[in-house]
Parts: C-alpha cells; sequence; structure tokens
C-alpha cells in the first residue's frame, strides 16, 4: 500500500517505514512536489497533527497522515509539549533545546516525563486520530548518539539505556511513535480503529 507522510523529518520518516515494515510504501510530501514548509502553529498535538494532514491533503489531493509529537515534563507543567521542537529557538535547533531541558531541569527531583505523539489520517474524505505514549525519566546528561531531537536524555521505564543508546528496533518496539504507527498500520489493514 502507498501513503504519503506529511513530514519534513527524515528520522520520522526513517522510524516510521520501519514500524510499517514492507507492506507500505511511504511518499514524502516532496515525492508530490509539494515543498513548502507544512505549517504547525496550533496549541495542541491533535491540532498540529491535523493542521498538517490537512494541508498535504489541500495542496497535493492526496489521502495522507501526519504525526505531531510533544515531551512533556512533570515538573515543568507538561512542558515543552507541542512546543518540543521550538523550545529554545524558532527553528529545530536540537542541541539547544536538550540544553534548555536540561537547564531548567536542574535542581529538580522528579524528572519523570513521557514523549506522546497523535498521528491524523485523512482517507475517504473522513479524519482520523491515534496516540501513543512511552513515560519515563529525563536523565541529567546526554548519552548516545542513536535517535534524534531529545532521544539522548530520555530513558524509558524499565530500561537503563536512554533511547539514544538503545537500539532503533527496541526504540521502535515500546515508543511513542511505534504505538501510534502499530494503530494505524492496524487501521489501514483491517479498516478497524481500534483507538
Ligand atoms: P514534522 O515535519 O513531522 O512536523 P517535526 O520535527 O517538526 O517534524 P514534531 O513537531 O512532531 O516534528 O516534533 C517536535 C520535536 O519533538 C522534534 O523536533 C524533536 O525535537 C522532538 N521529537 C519528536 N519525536 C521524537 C522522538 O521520537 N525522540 C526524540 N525527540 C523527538
Amino acid at each position: 500500500m502507498k501513503i504519503v507522510f506529511a513530514t519534513n523529518n527524515r528520522h520520522k520518516l526513517e522510524e516510521v517505514s520501519q514500524i510499517l515494515g514492507p507492506a507500505f510504501t511511504l511518499l514524502t510530501p516532496a515525492d508530490c512536489g509539494l515543498t513548502e514548509e507544512i505549517p504547525e502553529d496550533r496549541d495542541t498535538l491533535e491540532g498540529n497533527a491535523l493542521q498538517k494532514a490537512r494541508f498535504v491533503k489541500e495542496r497535493t489531493g492526496y489521502d495522507c497522515f501526519a504525526d505531531d509529537t510533544g515531551l512533556e515534563v512533570a515538573a515543568l507543567g507538561g512542558e515543552p509539549g507541542v512546543r518540543s521542537a521550538r523550545y529554545a529557538t524558532d527553528g529545530h535547533d536540537h542541541a539547544a533545546n536538550t540544553a534548555l531541558l536540561l537547564k531548567n531541569l536542574g535542581g529538580k527531583a522528579d524528572r519523570s516525563a513521557r514523549f506522546r505523539t497523535v498521528i491524523a489520517l485523512i482517507l475517504g474524505g473522513r479524519e482520523y486520530l491515534f496516540e501513543g505514549e512511552v513515560r519515563g525519566e529525563i536523565t541529567e546528561v546526554e548519552a548516545g548518539d542513536k535517535g534524534f531531537g531529545y532521544d539522548p536524555v530520555f530513558r524509558p521505564d524499565g530500561y537503563a539505556q536512554t533511547f539514544a543508546e538503545l537500539p532503533a528496533e527496541v526504540k521502535n518496539r515500546i515508543s511513542h511513535r511505534g504505538e501510534a504507527v502499530r494503530k494505524l498500520a492496524e487501521f489501514l489493514r483491517t479498516g478497524i480503529d481500534n483507538k
């Protein structure tokens, strides 16, 4: 099955295509001739995921899905949350975002956090949402060079290593995105929304 993934993040593209496996071929906005930046200025993950998917559907005519993900840190009142990509700057500066997170958490005893992903799918004129989350802790220092974004400082519950130290297969098996993408895949295969 061919489906358009409304993302400009190549790390996400790689993860999602690994999770979906060979039965699905993912097309990017660029593959559909769309080079404009995809807007994401809503104040919830659901709002942003729908905004991205609707933008690509309107511009290209293709059914598609989009992922919006946030890191929610308890001691920071759920921040950076929906602003995870733009926490430190207007851009997607992963190093600056991570440094700011560690600084803001300095001295706090509670380092619990979760990643949450919302996927919006537009198919046959209808919209569907799928969610996934993983709970864990923000480490004191960065560790590992796999993954992307906040992975070097996120240690999932039940593991001694960060997402950036764990093999991609392990991250994909237990992650926020893994859970949401498997729900999406199940729906695409069977037509049953098990959200
Ligand atoms: P899109 O083109 O799909 O919008 P994006 O990078 O803007 O890509 P999001 O807004 O969903 O993606 O993600 C917000 C930020 O959260 C992202 O820039 C990363 O820094 C971080 N992030 C998302 N998923 C992550 C993951 O699995 N591990 C670590 N950090 C992640």
